[in-house]
């Protein structure tokens, strides 16, 4: 059989190329993925998958399931529709849902459950989030992990770093943290404090870029003000660090090409905005922009210079706090909120009080439980899609290489329902075209999105005077209770988010006490969840951690928003431990 090129559908800074041959998956030579997938795709294959529509419980025919679905919204006044769609699949061409919905005058979402809060702390102190691509990594000296995993949720940087000075500010002793040549293993949401103080740090040696500052940010003395006010009452071990990781970090990175690669774990916090901010501060005092091999990666915007060509103009509510009992009829698309949102049993209690839970998905899970009809998906090998990421600017044609009776694609049920209800639709190729056209051809042959830059902010920020503008106040409250411990809940390498093998267990630090194996009740105002303890000295003694997509971690989490970036918070809130 002939070989294909297709790329990975999942939420993943990768955004891997697949060479689909002789019914496998295999790398990408070349490009960033060069030479190797991740767990996830080297089993795809592996797990099982929803094949059936069904109705009430009872498997019907897919030409069934669209009647039914056509009955549903049928009858259900506009107004009472509400589309949820998450990010089970990062294609493109997922969206032409939007355009059915919008058009039909359903009810769409808006905030995000990911890294909303950081990105609109970058958003206030540049302008505009145009990120650091994974390739600009290769060029550095240093690299500072700021909450982020690479081992775990980006390991296509692991070949980039080799030969790096390596810091990692992480609460858990993570893969990464293991081989850097410094860790600091801080207190959870500490990061503030710790960006302050490194600022600080910097420019009482005489360390900061003067010229750069000059140039391009303005307020820096009203800034070093504001942080001798805001860091003076914090002891450095409420922070968790220490005064000579304050200085190494330093000298480390002063005259020196850094990057500083934050991931989502420094801002599931109502002041996540800040968090990022701070940090994005430090790397301003440095110098750090708009120079090859410098700058702060974070997860950039995937969409960056690509228009929709699907109408999407709709009344919105949050994804973070959707009152689905507002609604008689809920199709939910590439999600499984009743898991992955905050609050999860707030979510199901109003879920089930609604007429029609509709499902459209590719596995079963809490959501497709509880779903009247489910309608499964087509896995994209067997449809045509084209992806972007967030991490580089690749643009990548997913052409669908396998025939299948499972399942219908989302190009193919939009298009049944515009039929069925008169809404203008492109063909698919019209659409197809249109996200391709957006790329150039690089001189490796691959695509990319054109005028991405490779290093942005070359002549300054994109704020309305150029320059880069600090943070002026604090807005966060510290929960003090001394019994409670922090819950950290960041990504498990056996699952992409709650999609394949979901973790089980509550990591603790051996000196909590607890036997390996013992069940134990976690409690947050929000609810609780019974989970066997696995002892891990990776963790620290004040913390748990909880995976994502383990059943049951977001009862413990509320469902309120970032102060800024409409962004879901799931390390806010504190957890009490119960021996059963
Ligand atoms: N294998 C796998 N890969 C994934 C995913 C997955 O579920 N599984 N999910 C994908 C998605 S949707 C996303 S958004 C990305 C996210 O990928 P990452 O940005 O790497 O996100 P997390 O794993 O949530 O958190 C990263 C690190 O932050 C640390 N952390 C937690 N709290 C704090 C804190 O207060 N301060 C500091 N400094 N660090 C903290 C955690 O211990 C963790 O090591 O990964 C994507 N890739
Ligand atoms: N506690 C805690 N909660 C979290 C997080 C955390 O770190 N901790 N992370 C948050 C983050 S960053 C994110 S991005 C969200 C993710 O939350 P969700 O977007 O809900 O992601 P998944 O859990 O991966 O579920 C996606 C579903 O998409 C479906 N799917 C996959 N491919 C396709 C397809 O091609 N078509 C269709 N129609 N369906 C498909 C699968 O059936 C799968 O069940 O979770 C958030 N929730
Ligand atoms: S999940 Fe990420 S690392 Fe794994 S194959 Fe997909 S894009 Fe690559
Ligand atoms: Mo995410």
């Amino acid at each position: 059989m002939k070989s294909s090129i297709t790329a990975c559908p999942l939420d993943c800074y990768d955004a891997c190329g697949i060479v689909y041959s002789d019914k496998k998956l295999q790398p990408f030579y070349g490009g960033h993925t060069n030479g190797f997938l991740c767990s996830h795709l080297n089993h795809y294959e592996k797990f099982a998958r929803v094949d059936k529509p069904r109705y009430k419980g009872q498997e019907i025919t897919m030409q069934e399931a669209l009647w039914r679905l056509r009955e549903l919204l049928h009858v259900t006044p506009k107004d009472a529709i509400l589309h949820y769609r998450g990010s089970g699949n990062f294609a493109l061409m997922q969206a032409v849902t939007d355009h059915f919905f919008a058009t039909f005058g359903a009810t769409l979402t808006d905030g995000t459950l990911c890294d909303g809060a950081g990105e609109a702390g970058i958003m206030a102190g540049r302008g505009s989030n145009k990120n650091m691509p994974l390739s600009e990594i290769k060029k550095s000296d240093v690299v500072i992990f700021w909450g982020r995993n690479p081992h775990t949720t980006s390991s296509h940087i692991l070949p980039l770093i080799k030969g790096k000075k390596i810091i990692v500010i992480d609460p858990v002793k993570t893969k990464i943290a293991q081989v850097a040549d410094l860790h600091v293993q801080i207190r959870p949401h500490m990061d503030l404090y710790f960006a302050l103080l490194l600022t600080r740090h910097l420019s009482l040696i005489g360390g900061v870029d003067e010229e750069f500052i000059q140039k391009y940010a303005s307020g820096f003395d009203a800034y070093c003000k504001f942080i001798k006010k805001s860091s003076a009452d914090i002891a450095l071990e409420k922070i968790g660090v220490t005064s000579r990781e304050i200085e190494d970090i330093v000298a480390y990175c002063v005259n020196k090409r850094v990057a500083i690669v934050c991931g989502v774990g420094i801002q599931k916090y109502r002041d996540g905005a800040d968090v990022m901010r701070s940090i994005d501060a430090f790397a301003i005092s440095l110098g750090l922009f708009g120079k090859e091999g410098c700058g702060v990666a974070y997860l950039g915007d995937s969409k960056e210079g690509i228009v929709s060509p699907f109408y999407t103009k709709a009344k919105r509510v949050s994804k973070v706090d959707t009152k689905f009992d507002a609604f008689e009829t809920v199709f939910i698309q590439g999600a499984n909120p009743l898991a992955q949102m905050p609050d999860s049993l707030r979510a199901k209690n109003a879920l089930q009080k609604t007429q029609n839970i509709i499902y459209f998905g590719l596995y079963e899970n809490e959501t497709s439980q509880i779903a009247d009809l489910v309608i499964p998906a087509k896995t994209f090998l067997e449809k045509d899609d084209i992806r972007t990421s967030y991490a580089h600017h690749g643009l990548m044609v997913m052409q669908k290489l396998i025939d299948s009776d499972i399942g219908i694609s989302e190009y193919e049920l939009t298009s049944y329902l515009c039929k069925e209800f008169a809404i203008a639709l492109q063909s698919e190729e019209a659409y197809l075209k249109h996200f391709q056209s957006f790329g150039v051809k690089r001189s490796d042959g691959c695509f990319e999105v054109a005028n991405r830059e490779r290093v942005a902010y070359r002549s300054g920020f994109d704020t309305s005077d150029g320059k880069f503008c600090f943070l002026k106040k604090l807005k966060r409250r510290d929960d003090e209770n001394e019994k409670s411990f922090y819950l950290i809940t960041p990504k498990s390498h056996t699952s992409l988010n709650s999609q394949f093998k979901r973790q089980k267990h509550v990591y603790m630090h051996p000196l909590c006490g607890y036997r390996d194996g013992e069940e134990v009740e976690i409690v947050s105002k929000n609810g609780s969840v019974v989970l066997s303890v696995k002892n891990d000295e990776r963790v620290r003694p004040d913390t748990v951690l909880i995976y994502s997509g383990t059943v049951g971690v977001n009862n413990l989490t509320p469902s309120v928003h970032s102060y800024e970036g409409k962004s879901a918070v799931f390390q806010e809130k504190k957890v009490i431990i119960i021996k059963k």
